[in-house]
Parts: C-alpha cells; structure tokens; sequence
C-alpha cells in the first residue's frame, strides 16, 4: 500500500517547492512532481512538513501529590489532532528510585500512544547507583538528561549534585537538560508569602519571579562548562534566562534554550483573574511573565538564540488544581497545551510576520531532531526519513475550546483564541491519524524511538580540558625559605 500526498507545497526549515510526495512502508520514498500512489491525499493549497516534534511532555507522571491527567493515550492523541507526531516525555525516578525502575515504570505507561515517543531520563538524587545506571539508560537510547533546580525537597538536586551528573552526562556523551529555577529562593519566598497571608493563585508567580530562573539558568551554563556537557534549559520563559543563554551562544558554549508555547502567548495578569479556578489552572513553573519577557522570547525564536517550542504538557483538572485552595503550593504546577501548540505558534507567529514557515517548521520540528539526535529520520521531509508529515492548511479557522479537545481535562488555557492555520492530514509513520481535520488514530500505533549520543565531538565550550584533565605544575626546585 502506498500512499501520495498530492499539489501541496513542501515546506521544511530550509526550502518550499511544489511536489508530491510518495510514502510506502511509514517512510518516504519519492519526491517530485506527478507522483502516484493507491491511496491520494489532497493537498491543494496546502502545506507539507515534518510533523511537530515536542520535545517536552509529562504524561501521567507522578507529582505534588497526584498524576498529571494527560496519559500516553490521551496525550498522543491531542498531539496528532494538533499536527505533532513525536512526543519526548520525562521519566521520571523518585528520589531514591533506581533510573531503570523508573524506566519500566514509563515502559508500561507508553504502549498506549498513539504517535511515536522517545523519554529523557531524570535525575532526581544522586548516588552510585544513580551514576553506573546513566550508562545502561544511554545504550537504552535515552541521552539526555534532565535535572531539576528547584522543587526544594522533592525533586531538586543541589549544585553537588548537578556537577557530578554533569560531568557523567558529558563522559556519556549525552544532553543535560535543566528546570532552571533557585529551588531555595522559591522556597523562602513562598514561605514568607503564606505567613504574611499570600495564599492565591497570584501568589505564585509573586514566588518565582524572572530573577530566580536567571539566576539558576546562568549557574547551569557555568556548572555545564566547567563539566564540559551541552545544556539545553527547558521552559525558558523570561528576558533573564534568554540573556544568559544568548551570552553563552555567543562565547561558543553549547547551549540552547526552549521557551514553551504558553509563554509566548499568555501573560501573567491570568493569576489576577477573581475566578480562583481560573487563575489556579493556569499555575505552572515558570510562571506566565509581562509582555516585555514575551517580546524577548519572540525575538530569541528569531534571532535564533532560542531554538525550539515546546509545551511541558503537564495537565491537571480542575478538581486536581483545587487541592491548592488555601495554600497556592499545593496547586499542581502544570499547563496543557499539546493540541495547540502548532496552531497558535501558527497564529501568533506565522500570521504576524514574526516567524517564516520555514523558521515554524525549524523551531517545531527540525531543530528538536537535531538537538536530540532524532534527524534525519524525524524532523524532515527527505527520501528515507520516517513519514510523520502534516499537510497544513493555512486558511482552516476555529476557536479553541476545551469542549472539542483530546486532553482529557475539563478547560482549556487558551480557551476562545481563534487560531488560523490546522492540520487537513496528519501522518504518523505512513498511516493517516488526522483526515480532512478529523482525528481517525489508533491507541498503540506509537512506538519508542532510540537515539545514539552525540558523541564526544563538537562539545564547543570554553575551558573544559583545562578544568577536567588538570596537569601538575612542574617547579625547578623547592624554594628555599617559606613562601
Ligand atoms: N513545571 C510545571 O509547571 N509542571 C511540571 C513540572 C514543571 O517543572
Ligand atoms: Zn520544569
Ligand atoms: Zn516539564
Ligand atoms: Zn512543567
């Protein structure tokens, strides 16, 4: 069976052209025009380009005393319906949890997806066991990394911590990733607002203001160079943390940063709504900033000195969200998004002006593949690589609400934002899970998708032989009185 995508324009991070394209087995086989194939699909006035990479999701994942709503099921689902055919979700160890128990753990949530997946690993304690098993996770093809700066004594690692994962990360060949906040400030900061009575939704972003994440994000950038590990800072969602990431860009350290679709598009007076369900549905770490951060972001995505979109899909519903009522840190941090994230970054930066197409499909797609390792197999339209495609259709409307979505939450953050630009087709390895705008997937269809490290090449960080391989200094003689 092969299927042809037909008078749609190719539009990946780089070129558009008119061609067809021919897909047998889930890979793609030609492109060119006059292309045929058993099953048509029309692309006429259409855009075709690598389905939507998000390199962040948190999938029934165990957290402030509950489980993200959002499992492998309904989460994949809202994924495709939105045009992203691979999610990279957090396995996610408790402290004290084995690496590879937690992996068996993720193993046997993830059968149910209905697009393919790949995990980072996170680490959450460190100890000896932690460091021999980062190497059976890598041949596992997990490579990257994940540490948390803040969540004070639960999943915070203290800079000890960070350091030596770091370095192993590194040794491995792998990514660190970092959450980029000071874990001891919010925890001060939260406490001094609840005693001086502070206990709304508002009250969190009052907690974990823009300094906290600059300051986190520049120790992770200087605690990477000195271990000699690429950093790559998850939910960047400030001017503090992109500037430290910018400067670090600029001094040839390997560095990238990922601001998150909420970020870019909602602001932080959502926390000073008077409808406390309102406010507390839209708490999560980082908190929503001022248009001066958004506008930083949206400059980082095109200068480049933010490369990727994400959503940290972390949904929790309303009755979850309530657990904080009396106590804004026991509301679950955590936002949706995964449906929307294409359409609106769309919207809000293909429509504008501010993004191209080809720098959409870059900072959806193509640049994720690369910095994990996934390209050219995901991330590209080219012969051989994987068909997740999207045929895009630049003139579909509609209004998001929480009432047509797949996240299996009661709202929606975006709720009656009109967004222009949808899927007509999504394709998951060949096989059409979206058709004609409607979600026609199958639960299991997704598989896990291995990566390889990237070796231990192209580290480009400033002073990492000198501080890691140090050489004795070598003295004439003894001097002869006491210096
Ligand atoms: N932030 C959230 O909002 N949710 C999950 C974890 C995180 O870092
Ligand atoms: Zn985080
Ligand atoms: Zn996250
Ligand atoms: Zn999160």
């Amino acid at each position: 069976m092969s299927t042809v995508i037909r008078n749609g324009t190719v539009v990946t991070a780089d070129l558009s052209y008119k061609a067809d394209v021919l897909i047998e087995g889930g890979k793609i086989a030609a492109i060119g025009e006059g292309l045929t194939g058993d099953e048509v699909l029309d692309a006429t006035g259409c855009l075709v380009m690598p389905g939507g990479i998000d390199p962040h999701t948190h999938m029934e994942m165990p957290f402030m005393g509950t489980y993200s709503a959002d499992d492998f099921e309904s989460g994949t689902r809202a994924a495709l319906a939105g045009g992203t055919t691979m999610v990279v979700d957090f396995a996610l160890p408790s402290p004290g949890q084995g690496l590879l128990d937690a992996l068996k753990m993720w193993d046997n949530k993830s059968g149910r997806a209905h697009c393919d997946y790949s995990y980072h690993m996170a680490v959450t304690w460190w100890s000896e066991q932690v460091f021999d098993e980062m190497a059976e996770v890598v041949k596992r093809g997990i490579t990257s990394f994940k540490h948390f700066m803040a969540y004070k004594g639960a999943l915070m690692v203290n800079d000890d911590e960070l350091f030596a994962s770091f370095r192993r990360v590194g040794d491995l060949g792998g990514i660190a990733l970092v959450h980029a906040e000071n874990g001891d400030v919010v925890a001060e900061l939260s406490a001094q607002l609840l005693a001086d009575g502070n206990t709304g939704p508002e009250a969190h972003a009052y907690s974990r203001p823009p300094q906290v994440e600059g300051e986190a994000t520049n120790r992770a950038i200087m605690v990477a160079d000195m271990a000699g590990v690429p950093l790559y800072v998850v939910h960047v969602s400030c001017e503090d943390s992109h500037e430290a990431i910018r400067r670090a860009k600029q001094q040839g350290k390997r560095v990238w940063g990922e601001p998150l679709i909420q970020h870019l598009t909602l602001d932080e007076s959502e926390y000073f709504n008077p409808d406390w369900d309102h406010a507390a549905r839209r708490v999560m770490s980082p908190p929503f900033r001022n248009k001066k951060h958004q506008d930083s972001l949206w400059a980082g995505l095109q200068s480049g000195g933010l490369s990727v979109v994400a959503t940290d899909h972390c949904a929790f519903t309303t009755e979850q969200k309530r657990y904080g009522v009396g106590d804004f840190t026991k509301i679950p941090n955590g936002t949706g998004g995964l449906e929307d994230r294409m359409p609106m970054l769309w919207t809000h930066g293909v429509n504008t002006g501010r993004l191209t197409p080809n720098e959409f499909v870059a900072v959806t797609s193509t640049n994720i593949a690369k910095i994990l390792n996934l390209y050219p197999r995901k991330g590209a339209v080219l012969v051989g690589a994987d068909a997740d495609l999207v045929v895009w259709d630049p003139e579909a409307e509609k209004t998001i609400s929480a009432g047509s979505q797949q996240s299996a939450i009661d709202y929606n953050v975006f709720e009656g934002q009109k967004v222009k630009g949808l899927p007509r087709y999504t394709l998951t390895r060949g096989v059409v899970a979206v058709r004609e705008g409607a979600l026609d997937s199958r639960e299991g269809h997704g598989k896990f998708v291995a990566r390889e490290p990237r070796g231990q090449v192209n580290r480009a960080l400033t002073k990492w032989k000198d501080l890691t391989a140090p050489r004795p200094v070598e003295r004439s003689g003894i001097p002869a009185s006491g210096v």
